[in-house]
């Protein structure tokens, strides 16, 4: 075995965003890119000697060669071990739970999650620390100043060894276990949740539908859904993954996953509707005809979680990041357990789950998860909604008009303006920011607001601080407005505008979400001047 020393120099824009680093795929292929990058995240971590890690990805285009040239590189950086999905595949999720329970120093999970993927689409690489979280922010500044810096890198001369079998491998002195994407992911769902209840359901005749997206999630969802749990054959579609989602945008969301949608308002819809992303963090719940926001599912979650056999009686506290609507706050109220606010990106929940402050989290992104590892975990939320829903013995639409009725409820929306030119994007940010400390007590297209600041947060459990985490105004009514930019995009930059109204307990809450938040939207428009800044008139995405 033969390990090269290559010479190489920093190349610009290696820095992580919210969670990863993410790129066009053709970036990625460039000589020394992938490498440089690798390199930097051992080099920055203390060096690969004598370490164990998880090593896997979503499947998109690139995941092999990406694959290879990363267990090459561990060999000649010195790993002892490396675990390895089959075929290279392996959930974010089902990752994190692989670091946590084999105690390795940390993981290379490879993906762009929800964006598209393919030869012209995006591709990613994410670093989790020991405890299966994303690496916190004190690292991915250590990757980045590395990626500036470095000049070489470490690689084995010959071949990796195919990983289409389960088993165990060498590379010099390096061991690689290939394992089962699904095998251990699937036995700590059944430790979570009450597997018989579920069971029970399908074979009563309950009907799902569960869109994987032509992405990761599909052989977690069949095998576990279909295998395991007795739901009707063909009850997971879009069920083997494709190098680029079968052409799609593997997003959970009511634009994206249109075929859910369209089977889930027809006149012979399931029981129960669901999607999850490229990576199979993302997770996306529907009823008959009824869509659940992400922000309401994580407040119904938290209501209920009891029914499940991991949470009854330990909910130890909730986090939400800033732009999730504040539904998750009315419930923790009631329960009396705190309720705690992040920036956007789930490596921030990971030091509240550590100290044991937190168990349930969610994000307006489509994002669920909880302390069982620490990524968010779309099957997970399936799962749980199922455990409710088979205990309590409600339907999706019942459960939430209910929710309604005894919390109030928080009407939602995102819009998003997609790949605007970056100067254009900074220039709207710049000048809100601004504006903001003379806004309170004033007023917006007729909405009065009551306060605005540009979100910073304190970590509770490190004291570290983060700061610009996006713009908040609130209003007099109690409506919200949210302005930031995206930390995920790879194309300009991408404008998210989170828009919120509560309609208290007896109003009416059955409205059109966006002639609901119309006041507030207005309001956006006046505050934020979108539309001189950008030219655009209208979001690109709206969900
Ligand atoms: C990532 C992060 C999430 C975040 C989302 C959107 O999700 O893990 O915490 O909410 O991006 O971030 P942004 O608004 O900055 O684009 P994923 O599923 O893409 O890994």
């Amino acid at each position: 075995m033969t390990f090269l020393t290559v010479q190489t120099a920093p190349i610009e824009g290696q820095k992580p965003g919210t969670s990863g680093l993410r790129k066009k795929t053709q970036i990625f292929r460039e000589p020394g890119y992938l490498e440089n990058f690798v390199q930097s995240i051992f080099d920055a971590t203390g060096g690969a000697a004598s370490r164990t890690y998880v090593l896997g990805g979503d499947g998109r285009f690139f995941n092999s060669e990406a694959i290879g040239v990363i267990i090459r590189m561990a060999a000649a950086n010195g790993a002892a071990r490396l675990i390895v999905g089959q075929n290279g595949i392996l959930s974010t999720p089902a990752a994190s739970n692989l670091i946590r329970k084999h105690g390795t120093d940390g993981g290379i999970i490879l993906s762009a999650s929800h964006n598209p993927g393919g030869e012209a689409g995006d591709f990613g690489v994410k670093f989790n620390a020991a405890n299966g979280g994303p690496a916190p922010e004190k690292i991915t500044d250590a990757i980045h100043a590395r990626t500036l810096a470095i000049t070489t890198y470490r690689i084995a001369e010959d071949a990796a060894p195919g990983i289409g079998e389960t088993g165990r491998f060498t590379i010099g002195d390096m061991q690689i276990d290939v394992v089962d994407p699904v095998a251990d992911y699937e036995t700590l769902m059944r430790e979570l949740f009450d597997f018989d209840a579920i069971a029970n359901l399908f074979a009563g005749g309950f009907r799902i539908c569960f869109d994987a997206m032509h992405a990761v999630t599909g052989p977690y969802a069949t095998r576990i859904l279909e295998s395991t749990l007795g739901a009707a054959e063909g009850s997971v579609i879009n069920a083997v993954p494709s190098p680029d989602f079968g052409g799609g945008h593997p997003d959970p969301n009511p634009v994206w996953a249109r075929e859910l949608v369209a089977i889930m308002n027809g006149s012979d819809a399931p029981d129960f509707g669901a999607a999850s992303d490229g990576d199979g963090d993302r997770n996306m719940i529907m009823g008959k005809g009824a869509f659940v926001s992400p922000s309401d599912s994580l407040a119904l979650l938290t209501a209920y979680a009891n029914l499940a056999p991991a949470y009854c009686g330990r909910l130890a506290g909730v986090a939400r990041s800033m732009p999730t609507s504040r539904a998750v706050d009315l419930v923790a109220e009631r329960l009396g357990i705190p309720c705690y606010e992040t920036p956007t990106g789930w490596k921030f929940f990971g030091n509240l789950m550590d100290a044991g402050k937190v168990t349930l989290c969610g994000e307006e992104s489509a994002g669920t998860g909880s302390s069982h590892i620490r990524e968010k975990d779309g099957l997970w939320a399936v799962l749980l909604w199922l455990n409710i829903l088979a205990r309590d013995g409600r339907d999706v639409v019942q459960l939430r008009a209910d929710h309604w009725r005894s919390f109030g409820r928080n009407y939602y929306s995102r819009h998003d303006y997609e790949e605007i030119p970056v100067d254009a994007a900074d220039a709207l940010m710049t000048a809100l920011r601004g504006r903001l400390a003379n806004l309170p007590g004033s007023k917006a297209a007729g909405m009065e607001v009551s306060t605005a600041d540009d979100f910073a947060y304190r970590d509770p459990i490190d004291q570290s601080l983060t700061g610009a985490q996006g713009v908040r105004i609130a209003f007099t009514d109690g409506s919200r407005l949210v302005v930031r930019l995206s930390g995920t995009g790879t194309q300009g930059a991408t404008l998210r505008v989170y828009l919120e109204r509560y309609v208290g307990r007896g109003g009416d809450h059955e409205q059109d979400v966006q002639a609901a938040l119309a006041p507030v939207i207005a309001a956006a428009e006046a505050l934020t001047e979108i539309t001189k800044h950008t030219g655009r008139s209208s979001a690109d995405v709206i969900t």
